[in-house]
C-alpha cells in the first residue's frame, strides 16, 4: 500500500496544534521536566537533515518524558542578533531585521514539519526588545556590582569584520571567518564582564554536574588554576612581580620575555633598541593565548636589564611573541635548562643556559654553576630537562628536592618581601564589546562633563535604529541622529555608546526566560525559574565546551548573587550530540553541496522513516553519514509497521510475544534514559519484525507496542492509534509498564520517590542546608545520590540506618522502613 506520508504527518501536526498538546502546564502539580537545545541561528539557507537530527535528540526525550507523567518544557527560540546574521543580510543587501525574521519563520515552519513536540508559546527570539531589553537591564545591574567594567587592553582586530574578535575567534593568528585574513592588534577601550571573579567556583562546580567528562577536562583547561609563585624583580628601579610555577630554578633564569603586546613594554625599549623593536611588533598578529602556543618563537632585545632579586644578577630584557600580555604580570622570567619554550628561544638568540636541577638519569651534570657567574660546561645540552630532581648551583638551596625547593624558596622569598605565593588562572574577563550594528546596544551614554554614565532603567529598551546605512565601519556611529541624547545626570548634550554586545551575551540566560517568556515587568519571575531550573537535559554540540557554556554558567552564578535566582548552575545534565554528515562523508553545508532537505524526505520517505533512520544508524554520541539505501530500508520496515496493523486481529497474542514486549518496555525505557537510542530502535525493530508473525495480538499488547516507538515515530503511531478507536492521542498516553520490575528500575524508583519526598519536605521547611538521609542498609546501593544532588541544591549525607556512626539528633533514622527512607534537615 502507497501511504501518502506528508498528508498524514500534516494531519497529526496540525491536530497537535490544534490541541496545544505541548503547551506545558505552569501550574501542574506534576513533577517538571525541563528539556532543553541549544537554540540556533536562524540561518537564511533553512534547516538541513543535520538539525533534523540534533532536534529530534530532545524531542524523542520530551516525548517520552511527557508519556512518563512528567511536567515537559520543552521550548525553543532563535539567537538572532549577532555578526553571522548582519553579514548574511549586507551580502543578501537586506536589512537584518526583515531578513531575519524571515528565517525565523522558515525555521518554525520547517520544526514543525519535523514533527518535533515544542511548545511554542514559551518561544524567544533574541532580536525583539522585549528580550534584549533585559540584557541591557543585566548590563545596568552587573556595572553596579561590579561585575562589568571597561577597560584599555590589547585587542584581536579583523580588518574585514570590521571588528574586534574574542580570542577563541582567532586561528593561527587569522579571522575565523576570513581565513586569509591577518589580525591586527589594536588597544581599544572595551566592555569586559569579569568573569575571573566566578574562576575558582566556576572550576569546583563542575563536579556538581552530570556532564560529558569530555567537556567538564575542556572547561577545567581553559579555567587554567595554576598554583605558583610571583617574584618582584627590579627593572629601571621598578618592581614587576613576575608569575612563576618554578621557583625551584630561580637560580636558573638567564633572560625575562615582556609580551609584545604588553602595555609597558615601550616604556622598557632603550632608544637605541627602538628601530628593531617597531619591526618586530608589526609582524606579531595575535593576542590569543592557543595561537601563541603554535607560532614559531620570536623576540627582540628591549635594552634593559632586570635584576634577579635573589642572586642580583643582571638580565637581559626582551619583549617576544609568545607571552600573553594579561596572564601573570605578561612578562617570564625564562629559564632555558628546564623549560622547552625558553630553551629553543636561548638556543636561537645565543642566550647561556644554567641547570640548576639535576636529572637523576644522567650520569653528567652537562653545565653547572659553581658560583653566581662561574660556569663550567661538560657538555651542550639538547634539550630541556622539565622532570625532577635535585637543585644544584643554587647556593644554601643545593641539593634539596626541587619540589621542597619551591616551598623553600617561596617561603623564602616571603620573608624578605621579594615574593609571595600566588594563584593565577588562564581564565580571561570576557570583552564582549562588538564594534557592530546587530546586537543589543549597551546602556551607555557619555558625557563631556560627568564621563561615562549608565543609561537610568526606566529608559530602556534602547532600541537599535531602523535607519542605517551598512558599509564601512560600525552603522551606529554614522547614525547622528541615534547618538544624539541628553545627559540623564545634567542634562546637557551626550553621546551613545556605539558598540553593542557580543550575542554570547543573549545566550548567557535564555533559557532563564523561556519558563516566564512574556513578563513585561521583570527579566523573569524568581519563583518560577527556581521551580524549573536547573535545566533537567541540556542537549547540544560541543564546540560550546568553553563560550557559551562557560557564560551561561557565569551568568546563573552572577544572578544568584544578585538575588535573581537561587541554584548555582543552570544545565544538571549536558548531552553532546553526533552530527549528521552527508552522503559523501563530509560535514553538511549548502557550500558543499550535499545538503539533504527535509522537505524532500517527507514527501518521499515520511519524516517518521527519516527519524528511525537517523537513530538506527549510529549511537546517539556518534557522527553518520546520510544514505539512500539506508533509508530506503528503514521505510520498509514503517511500511511494515503501518501494513502488520492492518493484518491483526483483535485476540489474544502468543507468551512468547508478551514476554518479548515486557523485555522491551525495560529495554526501550532504559535505553531512551540514556540517550541510546540505537539501542532503542534495534529493540524496537525486533518487537515489530516479531508482531508481524502473531497471528492475533490484544489491543492491549499492540497498544504497548505502539506506544514504545511513539517517541521516536510521532506520527505513524498517532495515524494507529487511532484506528484502534482511541479518542484521544497517543502522546498523551501514559508510558508502558513492564509487568516484572528489574533491579534498575527499583533503583530509579527507590530514587525518584526520594525526590519527591524531600521536595514534600522542604515546601514546608526551606531555610535549612543540610540534609541527613537514612535508609535500611540494604538499600543504600540502590539510592542514586547523584541523582538526587542533581535535583536538590542542599548539602547531603547519606546512611544506613546501622550505621554507628551516622549523624542523627531527633533519632530520625528509626522512622525508615523498606522502601521508605527517612530525612532529617538542619
Ligand atoms: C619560570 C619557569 C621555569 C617556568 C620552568 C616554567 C618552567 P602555567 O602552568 O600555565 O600557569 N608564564 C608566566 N606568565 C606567562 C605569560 N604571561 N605568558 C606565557 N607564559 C607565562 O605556567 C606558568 C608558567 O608559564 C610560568 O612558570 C612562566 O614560566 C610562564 F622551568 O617561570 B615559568
Ligand atoms: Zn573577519
Ligand atoms: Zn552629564
Amino acid at each position: 500500500m502507497e501511504i501518502n506520508f506528508a498528508k498524514l504527518e500534516k494531519k497529526w501536526q496540525n491536530k497537535w496544534e490544534k490541541e496545544k498538546v505541548f503547551e506545558v502546564d505552569m501550574d501542574s502539580k506534576k513533577k517538571k521536566f525541563y528539556c532543553l537545545e541549544m537554540f540556533p541561528y536562524p540561518s537564511s539557507q533553512g534547516l538541513h537533515m543535520g538539525h533534523a537530527l540534533n532536534f529530534a535528540m530532545g524531542d524523542i526525550l520530551a516525548r517520552y518524558k511527557r508519556m512518563q507523567g512528567f511536567n515537559v518544557l520543552y521550548p525553543m527560540g532563535f539567537d538572532a542578533l549577532g555578526l553571522p546574521a548582519e553579514n548574511a543580510a549586507i551580502k543578501a543587501n537586506k536589512h537584518p531585521k526583515p531578513f531575519t525574521q524571515n528565517a525565523e519563520k522558515n525555521y518554525i515552519r520547517q520544526m514543525k514539519e519535523l514533527g518535533l513536540s515544542y511548545d511554542w508559546s514559551k518561544t524567544l527570539t533574541t532580536m525583539s526588545p522585549e528580550y534584549y531589553k533585559w540584557d541591557q537591564y543585566f548590563f545596568l545591574k552587573f556595572y553596579k556590582a561590579g561585575l562589568i567594567y571597561q577597560k584599555k587592553a590589547p585587542v584581536n582586530w579583523c580588518p574585514k569584520c570590521n571588528t574586534v574578535l574574542a580570542n577563541e575567534q582567532v586561528q593561527g593568528g587569522k579571522c575565523w571567518r576570513h581565513e586569509d585574513t591577518n589580525i591586527d592588534i589594536k588597544h581599544l577601550n572595551q566592555w569586559y564582564l569579569k568573569t575571573t571573579k566566578y574562576a575558582d567556583e566556576l572550576l569546583k562546580d563542575l563536579e556538581k554536574i552530570d556532564w560529558p567528562e569530555k567537556i567538564k577536562t575542556m572547561q577545567k583547561n581553559w579555567i587554567g588554576k595554576s598554583h605558583g609563585t610571583e617574584i618582584n624583580f627590579k627593572i629601571n628601579n621598578e618592581t614587576w612581580p613576575i608569575f612563576t610555577t618554578r621557583p625551584d630554578t630561580i637560580y636558573g633564569v638567564t633572560f625575562m620575555v615582556v609580551s609584545a603586546a604588553h602595555e609597558k613594554l615601550i616604556d622598557l625599549v632603550t632608544p637605541k633598541q627602538q628601530p628593531e623593536i617597531k619591526k618586530f611588533l608589526k609582524e606579531v598578529n595575535s593576542v590569543s593565548e592557543k595561537d601563541l602556543a603554535n607560532l614559531e618563537k620570536k623576540g627582540v632585545f628591549t635594552g634593559s636589564y632586570a635584576i634577579n632579586p635573589i642572586t642580583n644578577e643582571k638580565i637581559p630584557v626582551y619583549a617576544g611573541n609568545f607571552v600573553v600580555a594579561d596572564y601573570g604580570s605578561g612578562m617570564v622570567m625564562a629559564v632555558p635548562a628546564h623549560d622547552q619554550r625558553d630553551f629553543e628561544f636561548a638556543k636561537k638568540y645565543k642566550i647561556e643556559i644554567e641547570v640548576v636541577i639535576k636529572n637523576p638519569n644522567s650520569k653528567e651534570i652537562e653545565i653547572t654553576r659553581t658560583k653566581t657567574g662561574n660556569i663550567t660546561r661538560t657538555k651542550e645540552l639538547d634539550k630541556a630537562y622539565t622532570g625532577n630532581g635535585n637543585l644544584i648551583a643554587s647556593e644554601q638551596f643545593s641539593g634539596m628536592d626541587n619540589e621542597n625547593a619551591k616551598k623553600e624558596i617561596t617561603k623564602y622569598l616571603t620573608q624578605k618581601k621579594l615574593g609571595k605565593k600566588q594563584i593565577q588562572y588562564k581564565l580571561r574577563d570576557w570583552g564582549f564589546s562588538r564594534q557592530r550594528y546587530w546586537g543589543a546596544p549597551i546602556p551607555i551614554i557619555n558625557c563631556k562633563t560627568c564621563g561615562i554614565v549608565a543609561v537610568p532603567e526606566k529608559d530602556l529598551p534602547i532600541i537599535l535604529p531602523e535607519k542605517v546605512t551598512f558599509g564601512k565601519g560600525n552603522p551606529l556611529t554614522t547614525n547622528k541622529e541615534w547618538i544624539r541624547t541628553k545627559c540623564p545626570k545634567c542634562n546637557g548634550e551626550a553621546k551613545r555608546e556605539t558598540e553593542t554586545m557580543d550575542t554570547f551575551f543573549d545566550s548567557s540566560w535564555y533559557f532563564l526566560r523561556y519558563p516566564d517568556n512574556k513578563n513585561s515587568k521583570k527579566p523573569f519571575d524568581k519563583k518560577i525559574i527556581n521551580e524549573w531550573l536547573p535545566a533537567d537535559q541540556y542537549i547540544g554540540g560541543a564546540e560550546h565546551a568553553c563560550m557559551h557554556l562557560i557564560y551561561a554558567r557565569f551568568f546563573t552564578k552572577a544572578l544568584r548573587d544578585l538575588k535573581f535566582l537561587d541554584f548555582d548552575e543552570p544545565f544538571s545534565a549536558l548531552f553532546n550530540q553526533g552530527m549528521l554528515h552527508g552522503p559523501d562523508g563530509e560535514k553538511m553545508s549548502k557550500s558543499k553541496g550535499n545538503i539533504i532537505n527535509p522537505d524532500d524526505i517527507s514527501a518521499k520517505y515520511g519524516m517518521d522513516t527519516a527519524r528511525y533512520f537517523l537513530f538506527s544508524i549510529a549511537e546517539t554520541e556518534k557522527d553518520r553519514d546520510w544514505s539512500e539505501d539506508g533509508i530506503k530500508s528503514a521505510l520498509k520496515f514503517i511500511n511494515k509497521i503501518l501494513n502488520t496493523y492492518k493484518e491483526v486481529e483483535k485476540g489474544k497474542s502468543s507468551q512468547k510475544y508478551e514476554t518479548l514486549l515486557n523485555k522491551t518496555i525495560i529495554g526501550v525505557t532504559k535505553d531512551i534514559e540514556e540517550f541510546k537510542y540505537r539501542k532503542a530502535t534495534i529493540k524496537l525493530k525486533e518487537l515489530f519484525d516479531a508482531l508481524a508473525k502473531e497471528k492475533s495480538v490484544s489491543r492491549e499488547t499492540l497498544e504497548k507496542s505502539l506506544q514504545l516507538l511513539n517517541p521516536i515515530c510521532p506520527h505513524i503511531t498517532e495515524e494507529l492509534w487511532e484506528k484502534l478507536g482511541n479518542k484521544d492521542f497517543i502522546c498523551k498516553s501514559v508510558w508502558p509498564k513492564a509487568k516484572k520490575t528489574q533491579k534498575n528500575t527499583k533503583k530509579e524508583n527507590i530514587t525518584e520517590k526520594l525526590i519527591s519526598q524531600i521536595n514534600q519536605l522542604l515546601e514546608k521547611v526551606k531555610d535549612k542546608e543540610n540534609l541527613f538521609i537514612y535508609v535500611m542498609p540494604f538499600e543504600l546501593e540502590k539510592i542514586d545520590l547523584k541523582k538526587i544532588s542533581s535535583k536538590i541544591n542542599k548539602k547531603i549525607k547519606i546512611f544506613a540506618t546501622n550505621n554507628k556512626e551516622k549523624y542523627d539528633p531527633e533519632n530520625k533514622s528509626k522512622k525508615a522502613k523498606p522502601g521508605m527512607p527517612s530525612i532529617y534537615l538542619e
